[in-house]
């Protein structure tokens, strides 16, 4: 096993992989920019490396920086956390031809998976259940793109095969904007992604975004950790995640599971991943994969009782699993809030001193943060200071804990959402559960 772990991300991310490392007695990096030197885990770390300005193009970024980092502190691994590098083939790939450790998939698979189309097509091979589209990439010929959607039937989808996450979509609702439409976002990915591959898919109009959680190590076992739902959302930033998901029979959850963890075995996977699902009249339809630790893998952790981070450094080091699929039980419910420095009505980020904190606490309750007292959020990066988790035997219970959290969390000096989340907790259809990914944006645009 490596010894030493560099943490190459900020903020809540970088403390939770530090604490799991140290429960697994691994030394750790913690890796910086100018702006990050008061972070909570810098300060925990036994090393820490300035690697650059706050600019993260130039810090959290840079792959040659990161690398040297790991050189000089003579580390054996590299976390990359979400976001940054994460899901950067290139980089998973240099950190291998360096010696390292990449606490991940493969390059290949994060390269594969990275490519929608191909994803989609390993997916279909594995016996997951896709959105009916193209099934491959859309070619010059607007005859045959013309007759592909008017089989598929109005509306469609047109998507980056590079993009993900929201970035190079755009919805057609008749033959009429068709080509048109693809010549766009064909161009519009060339120019963002580097890569103008398009492909077109039936357009549902009001799902619930549902993911599964799977790890797998390299003994040949794979796991799923059952569905999050993670429909709370604005803008493609998710506020609010749960699980399980509301409403999900049993029998789906270990159907819909077990396909995926089929699919892991045939892409011979690696690590913590997570399967994406739009979920519509009681039917799954994969859209993409991430070949990270996601924000909300602690909602799963709840419900599980395992430690995802614990199992991805296990993984890495070549360890099996430390559980199989028949440890995995869901009990009760989690939620998981996103606390962000933020306005809660305008969304504008809110930088500044933390003046006065207050953390929520109790049975159940999971606040995984780096703010302390006179932490100054930095207009450099994402606004995400925190994320308050709850747990209980159901539902309900959980919202009540969540609820009572909210009421005892008191940050100061700069604007967060929490009134928001008060909100959502007193919500009658939130709290009823199951509402679709355009639920939070319709509320809001309602109480303007
Ligand atoms: C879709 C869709 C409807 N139909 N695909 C947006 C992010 C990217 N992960 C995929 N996305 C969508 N793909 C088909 N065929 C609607 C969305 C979508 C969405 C998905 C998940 C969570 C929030 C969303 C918000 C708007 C659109």
């Amino acid at each position: 096993m490596f010894e030493k772990v560099v943490i190459a991300n900020r903020g809540e991310i970088a403390l939770r992989i530090l604490r799991a490392c140290r429960e697994l007695g691994l030394k750790t990096v913690a890796i910086h920019s100018t702006a990050d030197r008061d972070l909570k885990h810098v300060r925990l770390a036994d090393e820490s490396v300035c690697i650059g300005p706050p600019d993260p193009a130039s810090s959290y970024l840079s792959i040659p920086a990161v690398l040297s980092a790991a050189e000089v502190t003579d580390a054996g691994a590299i976390h990359p956390g979400y976001g940054f590098l994460s899901e950067n083939a290139d980089f998973a790939e240099r950190v291998e031809q360096s010696g390292f450790v990449f606490i991940g998939p493969r390059p290949e698979t994060i390269r594969q998976i990275g490519d929608k189309v191909s994803a989609i097509r390993l997916m279909q091979a594995a016996g997951v259940p896709c959105v009916p589209g193209s099934d491959g990439p859309l070619g010059d010929d607007g005859d045959e793109s013309l007759r592909i959607a008017e089989k598929i039937g109005y509306p469609v989808i047109i998507k980056a095969s590079g993009g993900g996450g929201g970035r190079g979509m755009r919805v057609v609702h008749s033959a009429a904007t068709l080509l048109d439409s693809i010549s766009l976002t064909r161009a519009e990915a060339g120019a963002s992604f580097g890569n103008d591959m398009v492909y077109l898919e039936k357009f549902l109009q009001n799902p619930r975004h549902v993911e599964i959680q799977v790890c797998a190590d390299e003994h040949g076992n794979a796991v799923h950790l059952g569905e999050r739902d993670c429909s709370m959302q604005r803008r493609h930033q998710k506020v609010i995640e749960e699980s399980p998901a509301p409403g999900i029979p049993p029998q789906m959850r270990k159907d819909l599971g077990e396909r995926c963890v089929n699919a892991c075995h045939q892409i011979n996977y690696r690590g913590a991943g997570t399967f994406e699902f739009l979920y519509e009249d009681g039917g799954f339809y994969f859209i993409e994969m991430n070949t990270r630790l996601q924000v909300e893998h602690t909602v799963t952790e709840m419900v599980t009782g395992t430690d995802l981070v614990k199992a991805q450094l296990l993984v890495a080091a070549g360890e099996p699993l430390p559980f199989t699929q028949e440890d995995i039980e869901l009990r009760g419910h989690a939620i998981e809030c996103r606390i962000n420095a933020e306005d809660a009505r305008t969304f504008m980020p809110s930088p500044g001193r933390i003046q006065r904190y207050h953390p929520p606490g109790g049975p159940g309750v999971r606040l995984d943060s780096h703010i302390y007292q006179d932490y100054t959020v930095s207009p450099y990066y994402d606004s995400m200071i925190g994320k308050l988790i709850t747990w209980g035997e159901d539902r309900a219970a959980a919202i009540a804990r969540m609820r009572t959290a909210l009421g005892e969390m008191v940050v100061d000096g700069i604007n967060t959402n929490i009134p928001l989340h008060q909100e959502l907790m007193a919500d009658a259809a939130f709290v009823e559960g199951g509402q679709s990914i355009h639920y939070l944006e319709k509320k809001l645009a309602e109480s303007q």
